[in-house]
Parts: C-alpha cells; structure tokens; sequence
C-alpha cells in the first residue's frame, strides 16, 4: 500500500473486537487469582469495553458469550453498550460447562443431550435478533479421551446435523462462523481440531458460515499464515481469534508470544484482500488477564495488532512481487523483513493524535483514574468469571 495516507487510512478502519470474558476473572485448573475491580455483570464489562474504544479509537465491538453474560433484557444491554460507546458483537455459545456434555454436546451419544446443546445455540441465534448482532460464533469442546470410546464418524455425523439446525435458522444478514481447536478439553480426538475439518463442515452447511482462526489452536510449529492464505482465497475467513502463546492455548496477549508470527499472518491478510470490509472478516480478540491488569492488557494488545497491522500494509508489494517472479528468494525475503523491521510506533502516534487520541492510550487510561473508581465502586456482588 503506497503512501502513508492510504496506510493511515486503512489503520484507521480497522476495526478490533474485544472479548467481554477478557474483561472478568480468569485463570488455570490451578488457580483464578481475583482481581479488584473486577466487572461483576455484562452491564459493567460493557462500560471498560468502552475504556478501551475511547483510548484506542478502533475497538467498537464487544463480542458476549452466553451464559456468562446473560442478562433478562439484552435490549436494554444493548442500549447501555450504546449509551457507553460500543456495540455489541459476536454472540458466542457455550455448551462445554454443562454437566450433561461430559461426553460431548451436539456430537453427544444421546440425541436428548444433542437437542439441549441445538437448544442453547438457537437462544443464542434469538440473542443475535434482540442485541442486534449479525454473527454466532461456535466453539465445540467436543470430543473424546480415550481410543474406542466413540465412533468418530458418528460423531460427525451429529455434528453436521446440528450445524445444519443452527444454519436454517440464521435470519437475513446473520452468518455463523466455526471455530477449531487441536485439542482440549478433549485429549485424545476433538469432532473440531482443524481447519480443514471446520472448512469441510462450512461448505456443506452454505455461504453464510465461515471458519474462525483462533491463533494459540494449532500444534506447535503449525504455519497460520498458509490456513489464512488458503481460506482467504476460499472466500471462508470469517474471523480471528487472537491471543499468543508459547506452549499450547495459553491465551497470553495477541503479539505477545510471537510478534514475527502476527506480522507475517496479518501480511497473508493484506495479500488476500482481508482488510476489505467486503471481505466479511473479523478481527477479534479471544484472551485471558490471569495475571496482568484487565482493561490495560486490551489496550495494549489493540496497539500490538495495529503494530503488526502497519508493518503488513507497509510491505513494498510491487517489489515483493517483482522479487517473487524473479525467484529472487533473499530480495523477496528482505522486501518482508524490512517492513517487518520498521519502527512504526511514531506513525501511529501521529495517527492517534489525527484522530484526536492521545498517542500513548496505556498511559492515558491509566491517568484517567478509571482503574481507581471502578476498585472504589465495585464492592460487593459477584466478580465476573467463567463461572467453571
Ligand atoms: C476456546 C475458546 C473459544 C471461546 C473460549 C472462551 O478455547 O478459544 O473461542 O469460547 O475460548
Ligand atoms: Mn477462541
């Protein structure tokens, strides 16, 4: 993308959502370390949603997950996102805590099980209707722990026929996107572990289901940035779920872990077309603050993804093809690491401040004494968690 003008602009357009679990308590199977100030209902995961649009100026969306924000009227949640600035987004399911889905949901031996988890995905398609929201995002924990203990085929078969439920039931504009996962809580088969078999699943289903990247879901060593190039050209990216990790689903901060691997995944982003909003993809943050404050840790990783955004939209692309025909692989490789290699902190300041932004949101929220008031305010109640 020639010109800073135009890299600005697309920055600028660039639209992040942010997790409303990202905002409660999180932690391991070994311990959820509370924090003060904690949100203790989606009214007020909404409201530091909020903190981290007015810093950042591109974080509007707020994706919900049901039920940890259930609310009796989600038109009224929807107002109150509204009154504070956002919007709310994606509506994610959840049928991986109730007791009846030991042995699965949707892919469950016993059809009772199967309908109570079609159940739960329909409510979140009439949450869709009454927040406003345009896109259900399925995530399955689905899957088994031992050889024999189901049939695997079988298994896909009730997963089909539950996605095909779900895609009747989408009304105009809404779409559904899938997302996988290589393993746990499930550790020896998951009915969803890959792109491939999401893919397979989205193309049967129809048009309006696409396939959703979480970053820490694959097997060490996997190259996201080819299952991004692919899908992209597919017409089948429907979002990102970002979060970094060194090891497994850590869910650390986007551009954490791996910074190289971000820049190099949002450059086969830029090379598909993916920052056209036509394209339909969605950028979302999916990560856990288990130990590092919440509303901070969002901002800081908008500024990662905007940070590797830049450095993707400011590779020569005439060069890095011309390079590319020419077999020149060392000129096609320098073309990339000097993009990657660009300072381009200065440049977005320069943006924020255009935009009306302070340049440095980290420090700004944390001069705003938000963080203060919220610790002052919120006594009492129940901190907000993934309730497991
Ligand atoms: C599963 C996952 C999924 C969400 C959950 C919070 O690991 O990535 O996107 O439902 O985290
Ligand atoms: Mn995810």
């Amino acid at each position: 993308m020639s010109g800073t003008t135009a890299v600005k602009a697309a920055l600028q357009a660039q639209r992040i959502e942010t997790p409303s679990w990202g905002f409660g308590n999180s932690g391991t199977r070994f311990k959820v370390f509370a924090q003060q100030g904690v949100p203790r209902d989606p009214f007020e995961k909404l409201a530091d949603a909020a903190q981290v649009h007015a810093a950042t100026g591109v974080a509007p969306t707020v994706s919900l997950h049901i039920p940890w924000d259930k609310v009796d009227d989600y038109a009224a949640l929807a107002a109150h996102a509204a009154d504070v600035g956002v919007r709310i987004g994606m509506i994610n399911s959840n049928t991986f805590q109730d007791d009846a889905y030991r042995l699965g949901s949707v892919a469950h031996p016993d059809a009772a099980v199967r309908r109570r988890a079609v159940d739960h995905l329909l409510e979140c398609v009439d949450i869709m209707d009454a927040t406003g929201s345009d896109s259900l995002k399925l995530w399955f924990a689905d899957g088994t722990n031992y050889p024999g203990q189901d049939d695997i085929a079988a298994r896909q078969d009730r997963l089909a026929e539950a996605l095909a439920r779900v895609y009747d039931r989408l009304g105009e504009g809404q779409r559904m996107v899938l997302e996988y996962k290589l393993f746990e809580p499930a550790f020896y088969t998951t009915d969803v572990p890959d792109w491939g078999t999401a893919y397979a699943h989205c193309l049967k289903l129809g048009p309006k289901a696409k396939v959703v990247v979480d970053t820490g879901h694959h097997a060490p060593g996997t190259n996201i940035e080819f299952i991004v190039a692919i899908l992209l050209r597919e017409g089948r990216l429907g979002a990102f779920d970002f979060n970094s990790r060194f090891y497994a689903d850590d869910d650390l901060m986007v551009g954490a872990a791996d910074p190289f691997q971000l820049f190099r995944i949002l450059h086969a982003v830029r090379a598909g077309g993916g920052f056209d909003p036509a394209a339909g993809v969605a950028f979302m943050l999916d990560q856990c603050h288990n130990i590092e404050p919440k509303i901070p840790a969002m901002i800081r990783s908008v500024l990662n993804v905007q940070e590797a955004t830049a450095k993707a939209l400011l590779v020569d692309a005439d060069a890095l093809r011309t390079a590319q025909l020419a077999g020149d692989v060392l000129g096609a490789n320098a073309v990339l690491m000097d993009a990657y290699n660009t300072d381009v902190r200065p440049l977005l300041a320069e943006l924020r401040e255009e935009m009306g932004l302070d340049p440095n949101p980290v420090a700004a929220y944390q001069a705003g004494g938000y963080a203060e008031k919220i610790v002052a305010e919120r006594v009492g109640g129940t901190q907000a968690g993934w309730g497991a």
